[in-house]
């Protein structure tokens, strides 16, 4: 058993930094006035009373921002027949219209926050109402009322990929086609940390400091310096503690902009703090896509061919990564675990009158999984096939890597069999019927579900990861990276990592990653990709450190390098008991071992086996995770601790999402109704029970740690399990198509719709 992780020590004593612990001198204190409907246009706004609160030192309005452009939102792919993705732009206030409840559309900056609050009450908006499109299907129904007049059909992009015609083909000669659709529901990020930030100009340099919660300081000053129309080297994004992230604190803000240019303007840093409401508002949400999929099987029962048609919600705007998420970030793994060339996907990328949406953990990779893996588990019950020995028929083989999938992606290894055969032997999967009986004993419907899931995890924007590794004066060795930890535990692994090849205590390592003292180039935490680009990197530039030391260590101990040997933090003239640690020759030559390297590592492809045994209580519809197990293929892993805590974690917001979570907007008004925490119910810790995590390790070629990404998971792995599960659950009582979330309510009335009268 492991002593926990190096970073823990300072956030459980208090002493960790988030972004409200962060102050200048002379700050002001913003606060948002935010649309209270979804729709309409601003006829008008009154800001004098507000001005002319007390404490109060301006108020901002879109023109007042006049100066700054559009967040950005880019794709780099294109839709069908050629079609190029729509951005109609988002202010960082709104203007003219609102466009959800929620929406920022003016703030109010004052002496003190509770000044500022007060005042944005004063702001006096008039509205002319618009209709809203709330749901999916109310946003690509035919004449349905537009969201931005410059998107026709609310659909911002009609993509496509995969080969279309071979994959009719397969259709037309399959011997049974299965159909399932299904809903990916709707869910809020809600890390612990709320979205806050502290902006400042300094007029000397003309640099923009932000001060925020970010899984990144390189993507969002790449973001920033669009928006504020300078060049990213004038802008530093800065963070110490971020209290999670999940995906939604990758992407910028509307409301940072708008405080970094207060800031300018008021010649004052300004702060911002938002509230748990403002998160459920105006925060990045996630998921909300219809798929409709098709699978062909021959006579054998092997898949042939697989199709899906998807609607994807993206909000109001586009969140900048809201677009890449939902296409490529989905088809990257388009056929799964199985050998079928003929597969072919469609997504609309549809608008609507609700908080935009981006990415939330899996990012796009659990749409997938949900949707084929649903489906393949469906066939299995209308084909009447153990779901194990369905997809055992069409696995791509071990032997049959590298894999190009039909959209066109490679995935590197893997051993499918081998990884569901360990989860079948720990789930006791041919004792299940036992277990079933002895639960309808007790009065409760036992059921079980099956997902063999794969992502793509490692891809990155930026083309290069810079680190440095530096020695500070009292013997610290300082990591700058440019993925931010924000739960991972990087500083640990990262430490394990470098203390590896330096022979360095762990304890010596510190991690930086966002500070106004260092400026570097590379990708943000997500796509599961921080130890296996990020960390790999970290390694090498720890190697050219050995290498730098050698010459160094040669003129200190009087020898030819030729002569000297790097083991275990000393250098060593062969031979003898001559030697001189890397650590203590550092002290003598300050800044001299010092490393800065870059490189960049790319997709490798995790993938599991989860098996998931659920019991509902028909008389509540309450359901609880009876078992699970879950065994993955992360390839090599630096610290088993981590990985677990990470699957852990991964499956309880697969279990929030399938059990309890989800964020519902009234489909006439455009309100969003659960918003808080009494209307949206987190997964409690309780929900995790009975857990056997396993590792089934093909280590990779793609990088050279031999790691793949483990992040994300246990959420791609455990919605589709979880809720055939529950599905398979529901059967033995006569429900058929139930979808997510499996809530107490919604279960209960599927049961009571399904009893026999
Ligand atoms: N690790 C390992 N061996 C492996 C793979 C990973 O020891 N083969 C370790 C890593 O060193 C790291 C951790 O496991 O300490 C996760 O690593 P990795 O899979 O590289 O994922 P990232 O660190 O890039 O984290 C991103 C991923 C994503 S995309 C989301 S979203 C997410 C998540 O991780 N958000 C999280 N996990 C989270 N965990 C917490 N506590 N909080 C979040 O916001």
């Amino acid at each position: 058993m492991q002593q926990g992780r190096l970073e823990d020590h300072r956030m459980l004593t208090g002493r960790g930094r988030y972004v409200s612990d962060w102050n200048l001198p002379r700050q002001a204190y913003a606060c948002f006035v935010r649309s209270d409907r979804a729709h309409a246009d601003i006829v008008a706004i009154d800001t004098a009373p507000a001005g002319a609160s007390a404490g109060v030192l301006a108020v901002f309005t879109a023109e007042d921002l006049a100066a700054l452009k559009s967040l950005p939102a880019a794709l780099p792919a294109k839709g069908r027949g050629g079609t190029e993705l729509i951005n109609p732009g988002r202010p960082a206030l709104a203007q003219g219209r609102v466009r959800f409840a929620g929406d920022a559309l003016a703030m109010v900056v004052a002496e003190t926050a509770a000044a500022a609050a007060d005042a944005a009450e004063l702001v006096a908006v008039e509205y002319r109402d618009r209709p809203a499109v709330v749901t999916l299907e109310q946003a690509v129904a035919p004449g349905a009322p537009l969201v931005h007049d410059g998107v026709p059909g609310n659909v911002a992009l009609d993509y496509e990929s995969g080969d279309e015609a071979r994959t009719r083909a397969a259709f037309e000669a399959a011997a049974r086609v299965v159909k399932l659709s299904v809903h990916n529901s709707r869910v809020v990020g809600n890390p612990m940390e709320p979205r806050a930030c502290l902006a400042a100009y300094l007029p000397e340099g003309g640099l923009y400091h932000l001060y925020t919660c970010t899984q990144g300081a390189a993507n969002m000053r790449n973001q920033l310096s669009v928006v504020l129309g300078v060049p990213p080297e004038k802008i530093r994004v800065i963070a110490e503690e971020v209290g999670g992230g999940f995906g939604v604190r990758f992407n910028l803000y509307p409301e940072y902009c708008a405080a970094l240019q207060a800031a300018k303007a008021l010649g004052r840093p300004v702060k911002w703090t938002g509230t748990r409401s403002e998160v459920f508002l105006a925060d990045e949400q996630a998921r909300d896509v219809l798929t409709h999929g098709e699978l062909a099987l021959d006579a054998g029962g092997r898949i042939i061919g697989m199709r899906f048609d998807m609607v994807a919600n993206l909000g109001a705007y586009l969140a900048p990564t809201g677009p890449f998420i939902n296409t490529i970030g989905i088809v990257n793994c388009l056929s799964g675990v199985y050998d079928v060339p003929a597969a072919y996907a469609r997504i609309r990328l549809a608008l609507t009158n609700t908080a935009p949406l981006a990415a939330y953990r899996g990012a796009g990779r659990p749409i997938m999984s949900y949707a084929l893996e649903r489906l393949v588990e469906h066939a299995a019950v209308e084909l009447g096939v153990d779901p194990a020995e369905l997809r055992r028929r069409s696995f791509i083989p071990k032997d049959r890597f590298p894999y190009r999938i039909a959209a066109g992606y490679e995935y590197d290894c893997g051993d499918f069999e081998g990884v569901m055969d360990k989860a079948l032997a720990a789930a006791d999967w041919a004792g299940f019927p036992a277990r079933r009986a002895q639960a309808a004993r007790r009065g409760r419907l036992r059921g079980r579900g099956m997902s063999t899931y794969i992502e793509a995890t490692g891809a990155g924007f930026a083309p290069q990861d810079q680190v440095e590794l530096r020695w500070g004066e009292d013997g610290e060795l300082i990591a700058y990276a440019p993925t931010h930890n924000h739960g991972q535990g990087h500083e640990t692994t990262f430490a394990q990592v470098v203390a590896g090849v330096l022979g360095v205590p762990p304890e010596a390592f510190r991690l930086r990653t966002a500070g106004a003292d260092f400026y570097l180039l590379g990708n943000a935490t997500g796509g599961s990709r921080s130890l296996l680009a990020v960390g790999s990197v970290l390694m090498q530039a720890a190697q050219e450190m050995v290498k730098k030391g050698l010459d160094l260590a040669a003129e200190a101990l009087e020898a030819a390098a030729a002569d000297i040997e790097f083991r275990e933090g000393r250098y060593r003239i062969k031979g003898t008991d001559r030697s001189i640690g890397l650590r203590e020759l550092a002290r003598s030559r300050p800044g001299a071992l010092d490393v800065a390297y870059a490189n960049k590592f790319g997709s490798t492809f995790p993938n599991g086996c989860h098996i998931a045994e659920v019991e509902i209580d028909p008389q509540t519809g309450e359901a609880e995770i009876a078992a699970y197990v879950a065994c993955d293929d992360a390839g090599n892993v630096i610290n088993h601790q981590i990985v677990e805590g990470q699957v852990h974690g991964g499956l309880a917001q697969g279990a929030g999402q399938v059990f309890s979570e989800l964020a519902v907007y009234d489909r006439d008004s455009g309100q969003l109704l659960t918003g808080s925490f009494m209307d949206y119910a987190m997964p409690r810790a309780g929900i995790l029970q009975n857990l056997v995590l396993l590792e089934h390790p093909v280590p990779t070629r793609t990088n050279p740690l031999g790691a793949k990404g483990v992040g994300e998971a246990g959420v791609t792995g455990s919605l589709p399990a979880l809720m055939n599960a529950v599905a398979d659950a529901l059967r033995g009582a006569g429900v058929r198509g139930f979808d997510m979330p499996a809530t107490p309510a919604r279960v209960w009335r599927a049961l009571q719709e399904a009893a026999p009268r």
